[in-house]
């Protein structure tokens, strides 16, 4: 599809948002006589919206009037955080408005182009999502977050070479790479051996965030989690599935989801309720087997370090046989230095 050079630039600058989550990454361009008068988006969760940010950027809001705005997703029709862009545009005198996507979020979907149009503003939607905001739209249309499972493992499948041992298998560049993931996921998530063999920090270290990920972990019993761990300091927000609950008072960083018998599925289902768009899966091999199996894996990144450990470690994904095979479709497999990226999604 070709996209329309400004609209493409509304693009480009959605994508500068950085902790935008739970809202979306959205970006506006005001155009007249075909010269670019403003470009605005969407920079923080909680800040004004793109349409807002573009329109701030003009020099004088008179320009305004008679202008065309480019904006990669419909504007809202709420009052929300901020007062419903879509009135704002009416107000200031905006005659055209070319929307890329109609906003999933039921509060505003359709509301906004309903407000334009009743005051006469000539609306274009183009119905393209401008490959923004993955993990938004899809918890929209399923009401649960986009899972991702991510593991490494070496050329025998193994992803240690002992059990209860720690083993790094990939080289910087993948583990660069697993940084870049982390840093794109809302919620990031191992098990209880995971969390005792591995003590890991869950964190992202290449850049510091405003919302770092929470980091979650599925334990029997928050008391008998190692106060020691990572997980305890205060680096970022952290959630316990666990099935009793603290006897102790936590720090406020901490909260802990009781359940006597979590399953991934109650699990996904109770981030949605959080309002969590998007969970990564880490390990360890039986955690990743249970979601498999629950088919609540939507995509795969496994990376392949190039060694063969043989001996008595476990495979990824290690569990009940599966009473329904998953299949997932298209990898993309880059090369991450001397190790190998595979990226699938779920069938
Ligand atoms: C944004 N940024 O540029 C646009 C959004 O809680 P609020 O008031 O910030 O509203 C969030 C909703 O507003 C969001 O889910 C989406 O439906 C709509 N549009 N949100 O954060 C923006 N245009
Ligand atoms: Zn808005």
């Amino acid at each position: 599809m070709v996209v329309s050079k400004y609209l493409q630039m509304a693009v480009d600058a959605a994508k500068k948002g950085q902790a935008t989550w739970t809202n979306p990454q959205v970006g506006a361009v005001i155009v007249k006589d075909q010269q670019v008068l403003a470009v605005g988006y969407h920079h923080q969760f909680g800040h004004r919206h793109a349409e807002i940010d573009a329109l701030a950027q003009l020099a004088d809001i008179s320009q305004a009037k008679g202008a065309t705005m480019y904006v990669t997703l419909e504007p809202c029709s709420h009052y929300g955080k901020t007062p419903p862009c879509a009135k704002r545009l009416t107000e200031v005198g905006i005659t055209r408005v070319v929307i890329g996507l109609l906003d999933p979020n039921p509060l505003v979907s359709g509301k906004g182009v309903a407000i334009l149009k009743a005051h006469g503003i000539q609306v274009e939607v183009l119905g393209e999502s401008l490959g923004l905001n993955v993990a938004y739209r899809f918890f929209y249309q399923h009401q649960r977050p986009l899972v991702t499972l991510k593991y490494a493992m070496s050329l025998d499948g193994k992803i240690n070479s002992a059990q209860k041992e720690r083993t790094l298998l990939t080289q910087p560049a993948a583990q660069q790479d697993v940084q870049q993931l982390r840093h794109r996921q809302q919620v990031i998530l191992v098990g209880e051996h995971t969390l005792s063999i591995d003590n890991p920090r869950l964190t992202v270290r290449t850049n510091p965030m405003v919302f770092p990920p929470i980091r979650a972990a599925l334990v029997w019993h928050i008391d008998d989690v190692d106060r020691q761990s990572y997980l305890f300091d205060q680096s970022a927000p952290t959630w316990f599935f666990s099935a009793t609950a603290s006897s102790t008072k936590l720090p406020p960083n901490i909260q802990v989801f009781v359940n006597p018998h979590w399953t991934p599925k109650t699990m996904v289902q109770k981030l949605a309720d959080e309002g969590v768009q998007s969970l990564l899966v880490e390990g360890g091999s039986h955690l990743q087997a249970d979601f498999i199996a629950a088919e609540l894996v939507d995509d795969l990144v496994i990376y392949v370090a190039p060694i063969v450990l043989g001996g008595t470690g476990l495979p990824a994904v290690i569990g009940q046989p599966l009473t329904a095979r998953t299949g997932f479709e298209k990898p993309t497999v880059s090369m991450l230095g001397s190790d190998i990226r595979i990226q699938t999604r779920r069938v």
